[in-house]
This record gives C-alpha cells, structure tokens and sequence, in this order.
C-alpha cells in the first residue's frame, strides 16, 4: 500500500466534476486501499479521489474511533436515494482545507446507494458524523468543497488564508 500526497486549496483538481467508474476492478481496489491508508496517516475519517488528484468518483470513510477496531468504508459511484427532511449543523474540517474548521447544514441522514470493492450494489444507511462524512466525500466528487456551503465571506477568508500559506511555503519562508 501506498501513502499518497493529499492535494490542498485552492487547486482546480478540488474542482472537478469526477468521472464514474466502470467497473470496481483491481486497479480501482488498490486505489481505495492506498486512499484508506493515505487517509489513516492523516488521522481522517474520509478521503475523495479528488483529493488524491484521481477525478474518479471514489470515496473511502472509517468513522471508528482510535480505541475501536476499524470500520473502512470503500464506494464507488455513490448516489443519495434517499435523505431526511430534518438537518443538523455541525462542524467540518477537511484534509484538503487544513486547520480551517465551520458549521454547515446537512440532512441529519441519508440512504446511499453505491458500488462496493467487490463490484457489488451496495445500500448504505448513514445518521450521525457518518452521515455528514459521507456527504461531505460525495461533495468533493463534484468538485464541491464545504466552504462552499458558506457565505462567499467567509469561503474567501478560508481560501485566502490557505493560499497565504502556500505562497509562503513555495518561497521557504
Ligand atoms: O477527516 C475529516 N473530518 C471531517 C469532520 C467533519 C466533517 C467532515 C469530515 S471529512 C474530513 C476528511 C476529508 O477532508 N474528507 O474529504
Ligand atoms: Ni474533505
């Protein structure tokens, strides 16, 4: 398995309406465990192919907690069937907007449909921080980042923030 390098805003790969699978082979296979592992040593709990530069629509999710056995998540081509009317404000942060955190409104739960590892359809109810995980990975799959949720204010105060910092990492200063 491979740690693959996590691509951070603002970039237009973060921005890309991703293309859906064919068919989970084992090239997809390896992609999704390479992005588990890429997303377990940035210590997350959901990584998009975006992310990772790979505009597939691809997802993976562990929501379990460091004292728990985990629980990996591997989808592809996840689609929303259903989501509940109520919603809920939470916080989110994302590996792709790092240490930028903001409350955002979700539905509370959703019932995903998706292609698993194995190629198989796959249902998928989510409620609680594995609902608002995996709409935040399915975001990402059409290019849409949680900023985006917000007001242009303040998504422009984030992006500039990240884009200060990779002037001054580019110069070394
Ligand atoms: O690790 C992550 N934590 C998180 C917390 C609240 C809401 C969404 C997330 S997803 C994020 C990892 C990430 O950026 N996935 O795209
Ligand atoms: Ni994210």
């Amino acid at each position: 398995m491979t740690v693959l390098s996590i691509i951070v805003a603002p970039d237009p790969r973060l921005k890309v309406n991703a293309d859906p699978v064919d068919k989970v082979d084992g090239e997809i296979r390896q992609l999704m465990d390479d992005m588990l592992e890429t997303m377990h040593s940035a210590n997350g709990i959901g990584l998009a192919a975006p992310q990772v530069g790979v505009a597939k629509r691809i997802l993976v999710m562990d929501v379990a907690r460091p004292d728990e056995d985990p629980q990996p998540i591997r989808m592809a081509n996840p689609e929303v069937v259903w989501e509940s009317e109520e919603e809920v404000l939470a916080e989110e942060g994302c590996l792709s907007l790092p240490d930028q955190y903001a409350e955002v409104v979700r539905p509370q739960k959703v019932r995903v449909r998706y292609l698993d590892h194995e190629n198989e359809i796959r249902e998928l109810e989510a409620d609680g921080l594995l609902a608002k995980c995996v709409q935040h990975e399915m975001d990402h799959l059409d290019g849409v980042l949680f900023v985006d949720h917000l007001s242009s204010l303040k998504r422009k105060i984030i992006l500039r923030k990240l884009s200060k910092t990779k002037r001054m990492a580019a110069v070394g200063a």
